[in-house]
């Protein structure tokens, strides 16, 4: 199965995120971990618009999965519009925070992207099991959305196709340690971006137990703190620490 991962940012007149792409990474690392079916898995992860452009121009994906960020939304969907456009097949999903929290602002969001077939529903701090599922869905629905479509897929959501109606697959239980997911940077995920210039990120813990009217981390289901082990982020710290450009 050949996965395309972009977490995309503008780079032309200014840079419009300076980071490394930590959202994908961890889907990467949790489904190369936990992808349990016989299938190899081709996960190539994206920062630049560019470099995504060339490699679907040169061979289409199976799936393209794009971070929707305040700053990186359209350009996301141009890309899904392009992807589309090469390989009408390529399933193209949507994650990320930029995504509203409840299901009827989901359903209006997502009518208005039909270049978009599914996506990871809110609170999105587990896109990783979401992503999981949804993979694997694939694999055993013979590589089709159409597949994929025939029933709810915990996490996702999507409009079906053939009959236009909304369907959701429910929350995904948060994940309450952290360490489940393997560290992308002791992976080697992280390495081609110590070259950038941008700056690594790490994951600490997840949650927040306010609920600040603006901000969509004040969810119910994201009350709670999770974090990871001092011992996995120290030996991130220390990985980061020996490779990062000064
Ligand atoms: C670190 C951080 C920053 C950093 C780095 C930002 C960056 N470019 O990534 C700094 C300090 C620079 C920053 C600045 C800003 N930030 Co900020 N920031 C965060 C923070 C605290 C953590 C982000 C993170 O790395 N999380 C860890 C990774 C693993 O999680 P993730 O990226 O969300 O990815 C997971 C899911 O979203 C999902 N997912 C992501 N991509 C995809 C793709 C697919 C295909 C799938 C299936 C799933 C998926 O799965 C991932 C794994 O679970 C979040 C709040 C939060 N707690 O999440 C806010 C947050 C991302 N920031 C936010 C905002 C608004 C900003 C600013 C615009 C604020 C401002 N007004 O200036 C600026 C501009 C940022 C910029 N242009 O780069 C909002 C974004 C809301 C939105 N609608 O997009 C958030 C969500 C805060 C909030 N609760 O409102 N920020
Ligand atoms: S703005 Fe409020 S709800 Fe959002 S993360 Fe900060 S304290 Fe939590």
């Amino acid at each position: 199965m050949r996965i395309f991962l972009a977490d995309l940012g503008h780079n032309q007149l200014t840079f419009s995120s300076d980071v490394y792409p930590l959202g994908i990474a961890n889907l990467a690392v949790y489904a190369q971990a936990y992808f349990e079916l016989r299938e190899p898995l081709d996960i190539k992860l994206f920062r630049e618009p560019q470099d995504l452009k060339a490699a679907l121009d040169d061979a289409t994906p199976d799936i393209l999965g794009l971070s929707s960020y305040a700053w990186n939304h359209e350009l996301a969907l141009q890309c899904a519009r392009y992807a589309k456009a090469r390989d009408p097949k390529t399933v193209t999903l949507l994650g990320g925070p930029n995504f509203p929290l409840t299901l009827s602002e989901q359903e209006t969001f997502l009518r208005q992207l039909p270049e978009i077939d599914l996506a990871v529903r809110g609170p999105t701090y587990e896109g990783e099991r979401a992503f999981l599922n949804i993979i694997r869905r694939f694999a055993q629905a013979g590589h089709t959305l159409m597949g994929i479509q025939e029933e709810p897929v915990p996490g996702n959501v999507w409009i079906n196709k053939q009959t236009g109606a909304f369907v959701h697959g429910g929350e995904v239980e948060r994940i309450h340690d952290l360490d489940e997911i393997p560290s992308p940077y002791l992976k080697g995920w992280m390495d081609p971006y110590f070259a950038t210039g941008y700056f690594p990120m790490l994951t600490m813990a997840r949650g927040c137990p306010f609920t600040c009217a603006f901000c969509n981390s004040s969810v119910k289901s994201n009350s709670r703190i999770y974090r990871h082990s001092i011992e996995n982020t120290k030996a991130d710290l220390i990985y980061i620490a020996e490779r990062v450009r000064a």
